[in-house]
């Protein structure tokens, strides 16, 4: 299987042209596969390209754990940067179809060069069912959720995929490799959730970690920066316009009030490239 290794932030995927490659039926087993870091190429995500009737073009992506969320935000970033360079679509601006709809990337080009992709992610989900999360009423502002005896205030979103987010004081100090796994498996979310730790700098400035559903801590997510933008506006932490600081470098986020859009912001870099043997090889 041919593959293009790519990252936003340090946040890393498998691209594959699904058009190209005769790939297995498990895809799931797969992206177990691809994504360990011992045994495989490594990822945060395996990312196929395919056709699509509804859009210009569709993206699936699967987690290390095998799990498919709906959407992921420095992945389409990568997608759109590698369905433009390859040939596969020919606008700067693209359609693409996920399982949270139709998401519009545009490429910024600098003398005929990608040096970043702006995304209209669409309206978050505020709703507690299209979370989804367990329990009564909506929005989802600073939700009791108890972990280990200690009751943590969770503001909920879905940007496709679910998002619960916690303000900290100190997020070097926050204790996500232990918290978020449980908040990630709590009852409270049926389809698991990633959980963000948020430190307010200003209004306009925010500090993040990230355990991801289906992969653990990772350098950077997307999605939750837009959740974590949302969720400051939600709680009157911070204005709708926002840079979300993460290990790597930033994400510029802006929640719009004329359309109720999320438009993100940031970088999308090829790696390396490569054969990867598919099993019975
Ligand atoms: O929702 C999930 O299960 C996430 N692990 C998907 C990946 C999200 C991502 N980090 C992002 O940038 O939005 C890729």
């Amino acid at each position: 299987m041919h593959f293009v290794k790519m990252h936003g932030l340090g946040n890393d995927f498998i691209l594959v042209n699904a058009l190209e490659e005769n790939l297995p039926g498990d895809l799931a087993g797969l992206a177990r596969q691809a994504c360990n870091r011992r045994f495989g190429i490594g990822a945060d995500g395996l990312i196929l390209v395919l056709t699509s009737e509804v859009a210009d073009i569709r993206m699936r992506i699967f987690n290390p754990d095998g799990s498919e969320p709906e959407m992921c935000g420095n992945g389409i970033r990568c997608f759109a940067r590698y369905a433009y360079e390859a040939g596969l679509v020919r606008e700067p601006e693209i359609r693409v179809e996920t399982l949270a709809g139709i998401i519009k990337p545009r490429l910024i080009l600098k003398d005929g060069k990608v040096a970043g992709v702006r995304v209209d992610m669409g309206e978050p989900r505020l709703e507690r069912e299209l979370i989804p999360m367990a329990g009564e009423g909506s929005p989802v502002v600073d939700e009791p959720v108890p972990v280990d005896g200690i009751t943590w205030r969770g503001t909920c979103v879905s940007m496709g995929n679910p998002h619960c987010v916690f303000f900290v004081a100190n997020v070097a100090g926050a204790p996500v490799t232990e918290v978020g796994p449980a908040v990630e498996n709590h009852p409270l979310f049926p389809r698991r959730t990633n959980v963000e730790f948020i430190e307010v700098m200003n209004r306009g400035e925010l500090k993040m970690r990230v355990w991801e559903r289906g992969a653990g801590e990772t350098l950077a997510c997307g999605t939750g920066a837009c959740a974590a933008a949302v969720a400051g506006v939600l709680t009157g932490r911070s204005n709708r316009e926002v840079t979300v600081h993460l290990a790597a470098g930033d994400l510029q986020i802006e929640w719009s009030q004329e359309n109720n859009h999320v438009y993100m912001t940031g970088p999308a870099v090829e790696v390396f490239r490569g054969d990867f043997p598919l099993s019975g090889d």
